[in-house]
């Protein structure tokens, strides 16, 4: 039987795994830590620990401790926050990164899975169904640090058999824990102003297409890639994996088909740039051919169920 860590389970992604992750392997088999206190509601029918993924004693304790044999590693700062604090940015999405492969290593763990993100991509990278295997010349410190992730991860696979999984996010749509610091937010925010019917002011271009998903099917992805049988992950840097693509203006109209007019003003700021350096959209191939992965929510299903999750 498994026993789960999962590093940053208070963030976007955090909850609705531990969440999925209890209810299919057992509450106490799955224990949920973050560096914030306290833990959120949603999660706090088990296991909770306070945990800094840069306290590399601790971390060592708690996984001898707890007998963990599979750690997700969600803590991380995303593209808009990276750029206001690269240096941080640069030693939580590294050193963390290091310090549970170095442990992998050390203690054995079965499985590990961290996040690539989109984000690997550059201005230089095709925009429209951006390929596996491509130019890759990120311009966010965000993407730095994810493509250097990667590479890493491939290291440690290759070098000492380390059984590390990842799959490049792209913005992901959920409810039930707000995102933070993402260029792709806007796509989450824009819910709460229609539902509202507040103003929504937009940071990003009318036009601006970006790869989205929603949190079901990333948080589906995330357990198949790691229950696949190892020879089927081939890729050990991290897989492309698609789901929609949409901009602002058509995200604005699917809402009004439900929910009426929506208040909208247009007014890029710095996060403009992040989005003009990545990808329209994903094409994700080998993550079909490999492993089976295939998307379910469309975006009429995303706007269906996240107006019935936030209403
Ligand atoms: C972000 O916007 O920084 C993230 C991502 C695409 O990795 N959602």
């Amino acid at each position: 039987m498994s026993k789960i860590l999962v590093i940053g389970s208070s963030g976007q992604i955090g909850i609705d795994l531990v969440l999925e992750l209890r209810r299919r392997k057992g509450v106490n088999n799955v224990i949920a830590t973050d560096i914030k206190e306290p833990c959120p509601t949603l999660i706090s029918d088990g296991p909770f620990y306070q945990l800094d993924v840069l306290d590399k004693e601790k971390l060592e304790w708690l996984i001898q401790e707890e007998n963990i044999t599979e750690v997700y590693l969600l803590a991380a700062l995303l593209s808009a926050i990276a750029e206001q604090k690269p240096q941080a940015a640069w030693k939580l999405n590294m050193d963390g990164l290091l310090n549970i492969l170095e442990l992998g290593k050390q203690k054995k763990l079965k499985k590990i899975f961290w996040p690539s993100s989109i984000a690997v991509f550059g201005s230089n990278s095709p925009k429209l169904n951006t390929p596996q295997h491509t130019i890759m010349e990120p311009s966010t410190i965000y993407g730095i640090s994810k493509l250097a992730g990667e590479r890493w991860c491939e290291y440690y696979f290759n070098k000492f058999g380390v059984d590390v999984r990842s799959i490049r996010y792209p913005g992901l749509i959920s409810y039930k824990s707000k995102p933070g610091g993402g260029t792709t937010d806007y796509a989450i925010e824009i819910f709460e102003k229609a539902i509202n019917k507040e103003l929504f002011n937009c940071y990003l271009e009318k036009n601006t297409f970006l790869p989205m998903m929603y949190m079901d099917d990333a948080i589906r992805a995330t357990i198949e890639i790691m229950e696949a049988p190892p020879e089927k992950i081939k890729i050990r840097s991290s897989y492309n994996i698609a789901g929609t693509s949409f901009s602002p203006e058509e995200i604005a109209t699917e809402i009004e088909k439900e929910l009426g007019r929506i208040n909208i003003a247009y007014n890029p700021d710095f996060r403009q740039n992040i989005a003009d350096s990545w990808p329209d959209s994903i094409e994700d191939k080998y993550a079909r051919n490999d492993w089976g992965w295939s998307v379910f929510y469309d975006l009429p299903k995303i706007i269906k169920e996240m107006i019935k999750g936030m209403s």
